[in-house]
């Protein structure tokens, strides 16, 4: 994932077809597209390496199992074109080290989640589940752009890890308030993907990331 426009499409779509339509709309103005469970249901598994071969995909699956599964689940992401994943830390050390091992460093952790309900269990413990990220080698975490002054703690225990930051635009969050707080990429959804015009959305996005560095 080149860091140009940090913007990352969450692509949530329920067809192949509107999948790359918004890809294509959107690619020069993103760096990578994050792909999870509605859009690999919808359309089958094929479609990680279809876009893989458009922009760079991270796979966001929110693994949460025992060691040896999230190995399975990471090596398919990956055999399929997956640059990067995403996975959950509340599992424990070993299940986070594995998904680390298995994408060779390319893992992020979730942290403190971007939804009001991440208040009730994620954001009491997620200053651990940072440390846990930094621990196990991960290359970075999600945190909540819906809570900006959030970032910027998790930046001081991560240090350079990435963040990557979900909670832009239909829940609330601003691009701008999430870049300043400390975050190197936002993860945008529905504001492009529901967007009449998502190139359009996605370049305006990426403006407003430039003009806030
Ligand atoms: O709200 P949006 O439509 O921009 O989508 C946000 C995306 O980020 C979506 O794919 C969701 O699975 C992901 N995400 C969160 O929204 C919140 C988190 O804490 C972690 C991931």
């Amino acid at each position: 994932m080149q860091r140009k426009n940090r913007v990352i499409l969450a692509l949530d779509v329920k067809s192949r077809a509107d999948a790359l339509r918004v890809v294509e709309a959107a690619r020069d103005h993103i760096d990578a597209v994050k792909v999870g469970w509605p859009l690999i249901l919808a359309t089958g598994p094929d479609i990680i390496s279809d876009i893989a071969k458009l922009k760079d995909v991270i796979c966001d699956m929110k693994i949460a199992d025992i060691p040896s599964v999230n190995t399975l689940i990471v090596d398919q992401a990956i055999r399929r074109g997956a640059s990067a994943v995403i996975c959950h830390g509340f599992v424990g050390d070993d299940s986070v080290k594995a998904c680390v091992e298995a994408a060779k460093g390319q893992a992020f952790v979730v942290t403190e989640m971007s939804h009001p309900g991440g208040k009730q269990f994620t954001a009491p413990v997620a200053d651990k589940l940072a440390a846990l990220a930094r621990s196990a080698g991960a290359r970075g975490i999600v945190a909540p752009a819906t809570r900006p002054e959030r970032i910027a703690e998790l930046r001081r225990i991560i240090g350079k890890l990435e963040i990557i930051s979900p909670g832009v635009g239909a829940q609330g969050g601003k691009a701008s308030d999430t870049i300043k707080a400390g975050a190197d990429y936002i993860i945008v959804g529905r504001a492009i993907y529901e967007a009449q015009d998502p190139k359009a959305a996605a370049k305006a996005l990426a403006d407003e990331v430039k003009q806030s560095i």
